[in-house]
């Protein structure tokens, strides 16, 4: 292999060559503000009410994080007259001197550019929210003016921007005793579809956001209907102007602990100390997780990443449930708090009357989900499972009382839960053994004999009506179903058994159901189900199919069910009858194709008694197909596609299976 000759170089080398302080660090691209304009949703999700709140957002998020780093610990928002905002805080001030590739200021390049593909500003942020200053260029882009001030501790520079151009170089316009940075902007009202703030919607981000960054004071005031001159030339906060207008401040020593006293308000706490910790990661990320119980069944979870609430919860939540639900089943064993034989409790046992904020600060954090709502990253779960376990296993260890009450509280749940099980059960009983009459529509057999008995389970009132007329009524049960029984909910059988004509069977059956189901007592050991050759045929045997399959397997596992192999045709010539169950024997009983009747059955109503007999019902004559347990287990996938919430896939299926029929007849 031919050696590396490190005397050439590639030509990205050379250029590097040229300019020795450029390293791969530097890379980022920088971009005008048009595409902001041009689809202001891609940067600030709509350009509806919430869009315009958005501006606000992106603004008091770089105030934050300023804060989160430990440089601010005081941010003010006002809504000024004319539905402009100001945000104030008291961090280090946007930079304003020269930025070396764009040579103009800082201040002047995260206004009025978009950045992407590298750092830009402190590696302190590189956690906090992604890129740092991303956003206020685009509530620049969005604004019809926008005024940056940045006060050094020795001066005061500022710059002014038009629709996200400055309409001067960064100046400075004199001393100043504070640090700290001031934008206000004024949306542009060509934008966005509404332009009237809401106070209320204000306060609530803004007091979330003071939960998550501990000691942070935030002050909120509406102005919008202040008459006076507002003059701010020469302050930081507008609260200093002692404007005499009442205003909101929101400031929480504990954090995320705070949330929790917060949510807790007006319950009654089961135990005395509430659960908190924080731990910073090596990488910069960190995990914050705070809980307490209350006397109460509900179950109430904040989640947040990056500071952006998770509603629908993700990978940092699920971390926390499989931690809370181990740490407790192990710490509830080892005290001997229950039985060596006693059961785990569930994840809804331990988290039943609980109040939970869990907080995860990441790289990179994948939003999933229609409205972004859900955290995706992996590393996430193992990350708060394996901080919060630790930690909430040392609080139990530290705090026995607490740890004692919390105990009893999930064994209470737990036994709530078993009751509340068995209570079901024994309605379930109820129902369907005790005043157990047979239902109206079974025309019953006379024997009472079940290895000898058949229950035709068939399809309609009039295919029911011919069965009845043609069975061997010593033997043979008829149970007709009314069609278009699918409305049946998967999952409970309570649900399933309230359903008339299912009720109906698993009476006729007499073997009761569930955990109750005694095969001994099955009444039949043949069920047949007879139904059409159509589409609602092919439904109401697979429900069936399912219903045995879930609820009463050992029919299947013994041989018991059986389909029914009506004949499609009934091909006749003077008085020989040769019944068709295809295309094929069809053919094969047409010799000579002269002078032959041929009947096509659509459905077993179309038969006459004696029909019925001869071809589907005598056991002398009739062709049965055993159902196995594959069948029944293709068919409860199958129901699951008709039954379940994928409209798509049940389209889909119905189309199709339509289909398979059409070409069985044709
Ligand atoms: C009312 C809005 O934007 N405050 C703010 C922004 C920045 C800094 C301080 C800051 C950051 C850094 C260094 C750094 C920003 N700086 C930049 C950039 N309030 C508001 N407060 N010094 C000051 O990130 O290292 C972007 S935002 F990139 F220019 F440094």
């Amino acid at each position: 292999m031919a050696q590396k000759d490190d005397t050439k170089k590639t030509e990205k080398e050379v250029k590097k060559d040229k300019k020795p302080n450029y390293t791969a660090d530097d890379i980022y691209i920088l971009e005008g503000l048009d595409p902001v304009r041009k689809r202001p949703g891609m940067y600030i999700g709509s350009t509806g009410i919430d869009g315009l709140h958005h501006l606000v957002w992106e603004i008091f998020d770089n105030s934050r994080d300023e804060a989160m780093g430990g440089f601010a610990n005081e941010i003010e928002v006002v809504i000024l007259p004319g539905e402009r905002i100001r945000v104030a805080d008291n961090g280090r001030g946007i930079p304003v001197d020269i930025h070396k590739q764009t040579k103009v200021s800082a201040l002047e390049t995260i206004m009025t550019t978009l950045h992407a593909g590298g750092k830009f500003g402190g590696e302190s942020y590189k956690i906090a929210g992604g890129l740092h200053g991303v956003g206020a260029s685009v509530v620049n882009a969005l604004s019809t003016d926008l005024k940056a001030e940045v006060h050094t501790g020795k001066d005061k520079h500022i710059q002014e921007y038009k629709i996200g151009k400055p309409q001067y170089k960064t100046k400075r316009v004199g001393p100043s005793k504070f640090k700290g940075t001031v934008v206000t902007f004024q949306p542009d009202g060509s934008i966005f579809s509404e332009t009237k703030f809401n106070y209320q919607t204000i306060l609530n981000h803004l007091r979330q956001q003071a939960y998550l960054v501990k000691g942070l004071r935030v002050r909120v005031m509406d102005l919008r209907d202040y008459e006076g001159e507002i003059d701010d030339s020469n302050v930081l906060y507008l609260k200093d102007l002692n404007l005499n207008v009442p205003s909101y401040t929101f400031y929480f020593e504990g954090g995320i602990k705070s949330l929790v006293v917060y949510l807790n308000e007006g319950e009654t706490p089961v135990h005395k100390n509430i659960f908190y910790t924080e731990k910073l990661m090596e990488d910069g990320g960190s995990v914050e997780c705070a809980l307490q119980y209350v006397e109460d069944v509900d179950i109430r979870e904040v989640s947040f990443a990056n500071n952006i609430k998770t509603p629908e919860g993700g990978s940092h939540l699920t971390g926390f449930k499989t931690a809370l639900t181990r740490i407790i089943n192990d710490y509830a064993r080892k005290n001997n708090l229950i039985k060596e034989s006693d059961e785990n409790f569930t994840g809804e046992d331990v988290r039943e009357g609980i109040t939970s904020v869990i907080s995860i600060k990441l790289r990179e954090p994948q939003f999933e989900g229609q409205t972004k709502a859900k955290l995706g990253n992996p590393e996430a779960r193992s990350m708060v499972e394996s901080v919060f376990g630790e930690a909430f296993s040392t609080f139990l260890e530290e705090n026995p009382d607490d740890a004692k009450i919390i105990i009893s509280k999930v064994v209470l749940a737990l036994k709530a839960r078993k009751a509340a099980k068995a209570a079901k059960e024994s309605i379930l009983r109820k129902g369907v053994l005790e005043g157990l009459t047979l239902p109206g529509k079974l025309a019953d057999c006379q024997s009472k004999s079940a290895e000898e008995s058949e229950l035709f389970i068939v399809e309609g009132d009039s295919a029911g009506g011919s069965s009845k007329q043609g069975r061997d009524r010593r033997t043979q049960a008829i149970l007709p179903l009314k069609g278009k029984i699918l409305n049946v909910e998967r999952a409970g059988l309570d649900k399933m058994l309230a359903f008339k004509e299912i009720k109906a069977l698993v009476i006729a059956l007499g073997a009761a159901i569930a955990d109750e189901f005694d095969l001994s007592k099955l009444r039949y050991h043949k069920i047949i189900i007879a139904t059409d050759a159509d589409v609602d045929g092919a439904h109401i045997t697979t429900l069936l199919l399912t219903l045995f399959f879930r609820h009463f397997a050992p029919v299947i596992e013994n041989g018991y069910l059986y389909i029914a192999q009506p004949p499609l045709y009934k091909v006749q010539k003077g008085k020989d009858i040769t019944y068709a169950y295809s295309d094929t024997e069809r053919d094969k009983a047409l010799k000579g194709k002269e002078g032959y009747n041929v009947q096509r059955y659509k459905g077993l109503g179309e038969m006459n008694p004696e029909e019925l007999w001869e071809t589907t019902m005598d056991p002398a004559r009739r062709v049965l197909k055993q159902v196995n347990v594959s069948d029944a287990e293709e068919a409860d996938k199958v129901f699951e596609t008709l039954m379940g919430s994928n409209v798509e896939a049940r389209k889909l299926f119905i189309q199709s299976h339509a289909k398979e029929v059409e070409n069985i007849d044709a």
